[in-house]
Formats: C-alpha cells, sequence, structure tokens
C-alpha cells in the first residue's frame, strides 16, 4: 500500500513554475465525466486559478494558479465544497450529498453496477 501511496504523495508535493502560473497536481475523489465538467467549473470560478484539468483515468486534477492570488490550501477547500476529496482533506458532507449518484464514490452509491450514463 505505502508503495503507491507514497509516488502520489510525493507526486503532489512536486511544484513546477510554468508561464500559465504554478502547476499544482491534486488527487480527487472524482469519479466520471461530469464530476471534470463540475470540477473543472468550480476552478474556473475559484480566484487565483488561471487554468485546469482533471484526468478521469487518474483522478488527477492538475490546476494552474496564481500563487499570488491563492494557495493550494485554498485550492483543495474549493475542491472539497464541489463535493470532492482533495487530497487529504475529504469533501464538504452538505456539496457531497448533492452530487449525482453516480459522482459518488462506489460504496455510496445506490446503484452499485452503474457509473454515470452519458448521452
Ligand atoms: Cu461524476
Amino acid at each position: 500500500m505505502l508503495l503507491v501511496v507514497l509516488p502520489l504523495f510525493l507526486i503532489n508535493m512536486v511544484m513546477a513554475q510554468s508561464p500559465k502560473g504554478t502547476e499544482l497536481k491534486i488527487k480527487t475523489s472524482s469519479q466520471c465525466e461530469t464530476c471534470k465538467e463540475t470540477l473543472e467549473k468550480a476552478m474556473a470560478y475559484e480566484k487565483g486559478v488561471k487554468e485546469s484539468s482533471l484526468d478521469v483515468e487518474s483522478k488527477i486534477l492538475t490546476v494552474w494558479y496564481n500563487p499570488e492570488k491563492t494557495t493550494p490550501e485554498k485550492i483543495r477547500k474549493a475542491i472539497n465544497l464541489a463535493g470532492y476529496d482533495a487530497d487529504d482533506t475529504k469533501a464538504d458532507p452538505k456539496a457531497y450529498s448533492k452530487l449525482k449518484d453516480c459522482c459518488k464514490k462506489p460504496e455510496d452509491r445506490h446503484d452499485h453496477s452503474a457509473g454515470c450514463h452519458h448521452e
């Protein structure tokens, strides 16, 4: 277990400078394409965030932000308020309860067989 968790932890620690701002990678509890939309939209409204991109497969949200305007803590908080875990910080329970069934963690879904259905 440690062998899996540790590299992820280290990836999160690495912040690289780029023209888009400071890059931050956050492990989220997202499940599907709908989560991607929800999270990227939440980031678009977040102060100091220039761009974000969620990789649905790995659940890693990459955020480019202006370190003079926001901090990784605030960005994680915004993800929590959108209903998702961000690294070690847990989703806001109220926001999480409002997520679509398919966007919840598999153990919380009413229909355990289904993922999100996209038309
Ligand atoms: Cu989803």
